[in-house]
């Protein structure tokens, strides 16, 4: 039903091409060009793109720096209200807005349409969240006194985000640094850069003022470096490999002028856990969209699956038949279940991985690859590991690795998890309620999923985000989001002043 006023809107755009280029101040800054190609159809262009340069970022913060008094004194209202234009606009431009996911980033239409959704919905959250909680707040005390508490913005902000979720994260970071009263600088992930331009359009044609915010799409290294070391910087909204935010902290901990905030939201190495008294119908539905939707290409995807050995033998059966009926194809196909990975890069490394555990003679299941895809497909692939232990890397795409434990194993399975230093998602699949509980109590992560699949938070009811190597919060689409963007200011005032402050302007009038 969703499909039939989009389906032809959506083809037009399907044939289209970008242009995009580095922006601020409602001007195209110039840079150098680069071709950007289809994930899944190497002869396609999808647009060209302008990089931009390190030398062209002290003018910017100079800018975004200047611009912050007044875009910080705007009430909140007014910066609330602007999102919530741009979420309608975001609604009206849907089919563009999935036709690019869909080219440049290699999503499959359902995802882009959980993408556009998702993007609408962090700025709807954030708007109305907002409003609700950085106004001004009046806090007890005793009588004569009145203390209050103000939310201001902290300066200049760079929201760094990744390209698997080119939308909806990218928006999401920046829908939160804007309404909490900062200016940007939005750095896109390099593979995605098109549909952020049109993102930040969408933002001015909503009537955000030109200098609040920078786009500067390019390489991550040298203009992050270049930014992150910069004196006016006041804070970091990054989501991407934990790697990266390691050395973004080390390049705030030396730059001069304020101490600058990360807010970052890393990797994982996800489990799940299933028990005897699981149903393994469930389990295989859940575990097959949690670690092959988005082709794995999700920090929240399922890596690692720990099933209990009397159910082992009927879960490992139903796992091959549902593998055996993914469509692994073109992304632009409304049949297709498993797009591509995002460039040959990260085929490269996942085959690598692929081709070591086969060499190891641990396939258990894989999804047939059609021949004649021009992309960089990766079948979705299932391998048995033995033994129970922390398996280190995040393996980003569609690989599962299946562990069996004995009854009575159970606490080992969760230390094992725990051991990994990651935190982000966990599945649980138990009809025993205490199994439940214990693994509430012991497991260290930020989004615990019971007996249902573990990626696709909704903003607003499931908070997401983890702890240890995977982020350092507050998690996004939750209460406490926008806490971190804003300094607290805190007044106090005797109010049995001599006279009082009215008495003093009384005097003033005078
Ligand atoms: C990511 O993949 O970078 O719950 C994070 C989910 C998404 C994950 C986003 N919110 O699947």
């Amino acid at each position: 039903s969703e499909w039939q006023p989009l389906q032809q809107a959506l083809q037009a755009q399907l044939g289209r091409q970008w242009q995009a280029a580095p922006l601020f101040g409602g001007q195209r800054l110039a840079g150098s060009g680069q071709a950007v190609h289809c994930p899944w159809d190497r002869q396609r262009l999808v647009g060209t793109l302008q990089w931009a340069d390190a030398a062209q970022v002290p003018a910017v913060m100079d800018g975004l720096a200047a611009a912050f008094p007044r875009w910080s004194a705007t009430p909140v209202a007014e910066r609330a209200a602007l999102l919530e234009r741009l979420a309608d606009l975001l609604e009206a431009h849907r089919a563009e807005l999935l036709a690019l996911c869909c080219l440049e980033a290699g999503k499959t239409l359902q995802d882009g349409l959980d993408e556009v959704r998702e993007a609408v919905d962090f700025c709807r959250y954030y708007a109305a969240l907002a409003r609700e909680r950085l106004l001004r707040g009046e806090l007890p005390g005793p009588t004569g006194e009145r203390n209050e508490l103000f939310y201001e913005g902290r300066g200049v902000f760079a929201c760094i985000s990744p390209w698997n979720f080119p939308l909806a994260i990218f928006l999401g970071q920046i829908a939160a640094a804007l309404v909490a009263g900062n200016t940007v600088l939005a750095k896109p992930a390099e593979q995605a850069s098109l549909i952020a331009m049109r993102a930040v359009e969408l933002l001015l044609e909503a009537g955000l003022p030109p200098a609040v915010l920078a786009l500067l799409p390019g390489d991550g290294a040298t203009l992050g470096t270049a930014f992150c070391s910069d004196a006016r910087l006041a804070g970091v909204c990054f989501t991407g490999s934990t790697e990266t935010a390691r050395l973004i902290n080390r390049q705030l901990a030396d730059k001069p002028g304020p101490l600058a905030v990360l807010i970052a939201e890393t990797g994982g190495q996800n489990a799940m856990i299933v028990d005897s008294t699981a149903l393994p119908e469930q389990v295989v539905k859940d575990a097959v969209q949690s670690a092959f939707t988005s082709a794995g290409q999700r920090c929240s995807a399922l890596r690692v699956l720990y099933v209990q050995e009397d159910i082992a033998p009927r879960v490992l059966e139903l796992l091959a038949g549902a593998m055996a009926e993914l469509r692994v194809g073109p992304p632009d196909r409304r049949a297709t279940d498993v797009g591509p990975l995002i460039d040959g890069e990260a085929r490269a490394t996942l085959l690598a991985h692929i081709d070591r555990l086969k060499g190891e003679g641990r396939l258990i299941a894989e999804t047939p690859l059609p021949s004649g895809l021009d992309g960089h497909f990766v079948a979705p692939v299932a391998f048995a590991i033995e033994g129970i232990h922390a398996l280190e890397r995040e393996h980003f795409g569609p690989v599962l690795h299946v562990v069996r434990y004995a009854a009575g194993e159970l606490e080992q399975v969760v230390a094992a998890i725990n051991a990994t230093g990651y935190g982000l998602t966990l599945g649980v699949h138990s009809r025993n309620d205490d199994t439940v509980r214990r693994i509430e109590r012991l497991a260290r992560v930020g989004n615990l999923y019971v007996n249902r699949n573990q990626i696709g938070a909704v903003v607003g009811v499931q908070p997401f985000g983890g702890l240890g190597l995977s982020g350092t919060g507050p998690k996004a689409g939750g209460p406490n989001y926008l806490l971190r963007f804003v300094s607290e200011r805190c007044t106090a005032t005797n109010t049995a002043a001599v006279g009082g402050n009215a008495a003093l302007l009384a005097l003033g009038n005078d």
